[in-house]
């Protein structure tokens, strides 16, 4: 982790407010031509700004120019989905590059240039079409193809019919999570990326999938022999996504652990009082969205000094996948890609 790049990130997150308005504030003079046309509202403005900060200053802390460059093709392609134009996020890094180069020591200027083009040459590629990614080719993906098309339609009995039956049929807990549940989330996410479903339509999956992943719950025990180990498995606070969380938690339990699933959203001391509190061997973590690294940082720090070096980490979630070098800036243990491999990483740091 680079110096300069770090305290430039910090500073960022330090001004977050005032330097979200002043962005807000420059953009408005454009508001005119863009609003009415795109439906885009103050609010939108903002939270477009703020998040923008936020990315950057996580990849400044990384120092990863391409995580920023990923976010903002991601977001012309969600902005494009919701038929807002490409000009669009040019005018925002314009009015991020004036505020930043304005408020910011002058000796960070190059550095913010650096992270800024990196973006704008991303955008110079050509969009890659965001295209469907649920594999098809054999009997799980199949299944995967007809669980979402069957979610999609809102048939959440049919749909937990259809997993039941799988299980019935010899399928595996571990199998219906990677190879079904997940690529119909993330497809769900493509969908509504490319502004062809709703929220609602998201939300309602989202509740359906976690509804069955319920019904599934009581198959994780038979059979299981306890291994005595003990997890504590957490979102940290402003993080929402806790579907994987939940995977890895219940994968665990399939290995014989005892866990505390505290699910999204947790305040670092809450996560660290519990660990103590449960005598927990690891500290598992999911974090989709890199807005909440810094929230993660501090609790890798605190965990490690009130907790000490017994106690495990591993990381994972969305954003963490996608940047091997982002996982590693953090300090855990381990940082896992995918629910399926927790168990054994947890094995490999504890001894089996
Ligand atoms: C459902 C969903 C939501 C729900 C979450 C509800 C819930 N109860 O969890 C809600 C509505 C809250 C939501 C909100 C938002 N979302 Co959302 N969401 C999704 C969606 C569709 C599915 C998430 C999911 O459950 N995936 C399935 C799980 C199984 O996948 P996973 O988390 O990656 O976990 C796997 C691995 O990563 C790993 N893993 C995960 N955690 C861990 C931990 C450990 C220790 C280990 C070892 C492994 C591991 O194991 C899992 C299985 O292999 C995704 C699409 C996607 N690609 O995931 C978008 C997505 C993540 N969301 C996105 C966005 C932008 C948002 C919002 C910012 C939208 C907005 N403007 O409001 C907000 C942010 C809210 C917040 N503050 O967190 C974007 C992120 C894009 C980006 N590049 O940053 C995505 C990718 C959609 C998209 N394609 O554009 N979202």
């Amino acid at each position: 982790m680079a110096a300069i790049e770090k305290r430039i990130g910090e500073s960022i997150y330090h001004q977050i407010d005032q330097l979200t308005n002043e962005i807000s504030a420059l953009q408005t003079q454009h508001r005119e031509d863009i609003s009415p046309k795109y439906g885009l509202t103050d609010a939108k403005y903002r939270e477009y700004g703020r998040h923008d900060l936020y990315q950057l200053a996580e990849a400044l802390i990384a120092d990863n120019p391409s995580q920023f460059a990923r976010y903002i093709v991601w977001q012309r392609s969600m902005l494009k989905g919701h038929q807002v134009p490409d000009f669009f996020v040019e005018l925002q890094l314009q009015t991020e590059q004036i505020v930043l180069t304005k408020s910011l020591p002058e000796n960070y200027q190059p550095i913010i240039l650096r992270f800024l083009q990196s973006a704008r040459d991303a955008l110079g590629e050509p969009d890659t079409p965001y295209t469907s990614s649920l594999p098809v080719n054999n009997s799980i993906g199949k299944l995967a193809a007809e669980y979402t098309q069957i979610l999609l339609t809102g048939d959440r009995a049919v749909a937990a019919d259809l997993i039941m039956n799988a299980i019935k049929n010899q399928m595996k807990i571990r199998d219906i999570y990677v190879g079904v549940f997940k690529p119909a989330l993330y497809e769900v996410g493509r969908m509504w990326q490319a502004g062809l479903i709703t929220v609602a339509h998201e939300h309602f999956f989202t509740a359906a999938t976690q509804f069955i992943m319920s019904e599934l719950y009581p198959q994780i025990h038979k059979n299981v022999i306890k291994n005595g180990r003990v997890a504590v498995a957490a979102c940290v606070a402003g993080e929402l996504h806790e579907v994987g969380l939940r995977m890895c938690a219940d994968l665990l339990e399939l290995a014989g652990w005892q866990t505390f699933y505290l699910g999204a959203n947790t305040p670092v001391m809450s996560i660290t009082e519990i660990t103590r509190e449960k005598k927990a061997q690891l500290l598992i973590v999911s974090m989709c969205l890199p807005i909440n690294g810094t929230e993660l940082r501090e609790l890798i720090t605190t965990a490690r000094s009130q907790l000490g070096g017994k106690v495990k980490i591993i990381i994972g979630g969305y954003s963490i996948s996608a940047d091997p070098v982002y996982a590693a800036s953090f300090g855990a243990d381990a940082a896992a890609t995918d629910a399926g491999e927790v168990a054994a990483i947890a094995d490999r740091l504890l001894g089996s």
